[in-house]
């Protein structure tokens, strides 16, 4: 009797796992399965479709004044380099050539393209920066392509950033002679290999004088690098994905946040300069494809643009610009990304609610690792990072105070407490960063003297200030002493220096000075307080 609904739904489920896996695949992040027993929920790892991202990109072309038009200019070609009708003027828009026309959808076969200045500052080089930031890691589905109307740069280098343009790395090198430009051998892509299929190469396949009208597209090739695992036609991209899973560093190869062209000289059309023609050489440029999807960490299959930034539509009860963390209350386990094994429909590693079930123990994404503690019947977090501590990793370590307006789980939640070390007792702070100063030292972080003191590797009293004068002309040295006139000694230069044979300083006056410097004071205090 039994035995119908399950054969049943035992067939939905394979129904469901061909038709997911006949549909391409990672597309779905969940899937509502009808059971005998209810509706209930299934999940996969998952992946946003890959988008023409020139749309999304903020661009940066250096350095300012490279565009041509300002002031207008003619130049010339290399198939006609004598007759120099065409005209760059930035002011007009039937002869301007922006930035923004390296991005548009051309229309009516237009092609619209974007133009440097040309060498006339030849032979210092002509070399212009155009870079792409997208504020978000994106990873390359297909090749990027840079389309070159009138010759294509005889010396380049494409660059890539992925930390938001901090730092930056060579991503492939173009040269019409590899060696002289960058003492690196010439490679194709074509020729790599298994172990070699994210190597950084030099190629003079897209540098070399063609004629400007046949040969315009320079490509950092993905597909040829994909193909060396999923076959020519890519048809077996599951391949690719179990080698992202297998191989460190094979994902981080097409993921990035910013490209950068350098562009290092122009196109020559033939061997050498000519120095009476330099209006023929420039750069310019009519798209840049890059194609790519939003890294969502195999947590989400939508990615949209709001705010003018990219972000991943979180599924999984996922968090983040790239979901890259478990949304709070689900932090039973520690995140994970998604994997695309085992196939054909992945691991969803999805975060679940932290229950408080014995044996869930909340370490707020600081450990890793729990054990058991028998004898106090306790489940702990074990090395907790981040300069945490406690039973959940909800304390700040020794030395560090908790920042509260950060969450618990944020990596940054403990600072440090950085007290002054000649200024204060100890390296430990309160609650709100205040440390321990030691006698005459005050502030924050116990790195200013309290008046009345000053400031010499910590804090000392004064030896000299508007209370303490220095007596008999000295002047007082940054708090510290008495620089005295030739004759006078002391710490306020209240004694005369007595040779051993001079009357006139026998004890009487020293003591005589002393009482007076004595009585000023006194003097001073009376007039101080008479004053108030
Ligand atoms: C282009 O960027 C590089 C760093 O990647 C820098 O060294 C160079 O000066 C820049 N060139 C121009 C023309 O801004
Ligand atoms: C970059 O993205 C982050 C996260 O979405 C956002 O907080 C930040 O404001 C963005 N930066 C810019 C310059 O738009
Ligand atoms: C995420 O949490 C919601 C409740 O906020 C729950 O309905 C949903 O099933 C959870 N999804 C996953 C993948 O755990
Ligand atoms: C504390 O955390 C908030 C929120 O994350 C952050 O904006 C702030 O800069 C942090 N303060 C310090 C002193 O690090
Ligand atoms: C930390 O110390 C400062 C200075 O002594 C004090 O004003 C503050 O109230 C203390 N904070 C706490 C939470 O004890
Ligand atoms: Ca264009």
């Amino acid at each position: 009797m039994d035995l119908v609904p399950a054969v049943m739904l035992q067939l939905t489920v394979v129904f469901l796992h061909c038709l997911l896996s006949v549909m391409a695949q990672y597309d779905v992040c969940q899937y509502r399965v009808s059971r005998e027993d209810g509706v209930s929920l299934e999940f996969y790892a998952c992946q946003p479709k890959p988008m023409a991202m020139k749309e999304y990109a903020r661009v940066n072309v250096d350095p300012p004044g490279i565009t041509c038009g300002d002031p207008p200019a003619s130049f010339c070609t290399h198939e006609n380099p004598y007759l120099c009708s065409d005209e760059c003027d930035a002011s007009n828009p039937d002869l301007a050539h922006p930035i923004q026309f390296m991005f548009d959808k051309e229309q009516h076969g237009l092609t619209t393209y974007w133009q440097s200045v040309s060498w006339s500052k030849y032979p210092q080089p002509l070399t212009a920066n155009i870079t792409l930031s997208w504020n978000k890691s994106i990873e390359l589905t297909d090749d990027i392509t840079i389309t070159f109307e009138y010759g294509r740069p005889t010396v380049m280098i494409l660059e890539k950033s992925l930390d938001y343009g901090r730092t930056w790395h060579p991503y492939q090198y173009y040269a019409d002679d590899c060696l002289e430009a960058f003492e690196m051998p010439a490679r194709k892509v074509q020729d790599l290999t298994i172990s070699s299929a994210n190597r950084v190469i030099c190629t003079e396949e897209y540098s070399r004088w063609a004629g400007s009208k046949n040969q315009k597209n320079v490509h950092f090739e993905v597909r040829n690098r994909f193909a060396i695992f999923a076959g020519r036609e890519l048809r077996n991209m599951g391949n690719v994905y179990m080698k992202f899973e297998s191989t460190k560093g094979w994902k981080e190869f097409f993921t990035l946040t910013d490209l950068r062209l350098r562009l290092l000289r122009p196109a020559l059309g033939g061997t050498y300069v000519q120095r009476d023609n330099l209006n023929k050489y420039f750069y310019a440029i009519s798209n840049i494809e890059v194609t790519a999807r939003c890294k969502c960490n195999l947590h989400a299959n939508v990615c949209s643009f709001k705010d003018n930034n990219l972000q991943c539509e979180c599924q999984h009860n996922t968090t983040g610009q790239d979901c890259g963390k478990c949304k709070k209350n689900y932090r039973a386990k520690s995140w994970r990304p998604g994997s695309y094994i085992p196939l054909p429909n992945g691991s969803p590693n999805v975060c679940s609610a932290a229950g408080q079930a014995f044996g869930n123990c909340e370490c707020y994404g600081h450990s890793n690792r729990c054990s058991y503690i028998e004898f106090l019947n306790v489940m702990t977090c074990v090395s907790c990072k981040h300069n945490t501590r406690g039973q959940h990793c909800q304390h700040c370590r020794l030395g560090y105070y908790r920042n509260t307006s950060a969450e618990l789980d944020d990596e940054n939640v403990c600072i440090e407490c950085n007290c002054n070390p000649a200024g204060s007792l100890h390296d430990r702070c309160n609650e709100t960063g205040f440390c321990v100063c030691k006698e005459g030292a005050t502030g924050f972080k116990c790195d200013d003297c309290l008046p009345g003191y000053y400031w010499k590797q910590g804090c000392f009293p004064n030896v000299c200030d508007e209370m303490l004068i220095c007596q008999n002309g000295g002047t007082c040295y940054q708090n510290q002493r008495c620089i005295c006139p030739s004759g006078y000694k002391g710490i306020l230069c209240e004694q005369p220096k007595c040779e051993a044979a001079d009357e006139t300083c026998d004890t009487a006056t020293v003591y005589l000075s002393s009482f007076f410097i004595l009585l000023t004071a006194l003097i001073l205090q009376l007039v101080i307080v008479t004053d108030y």
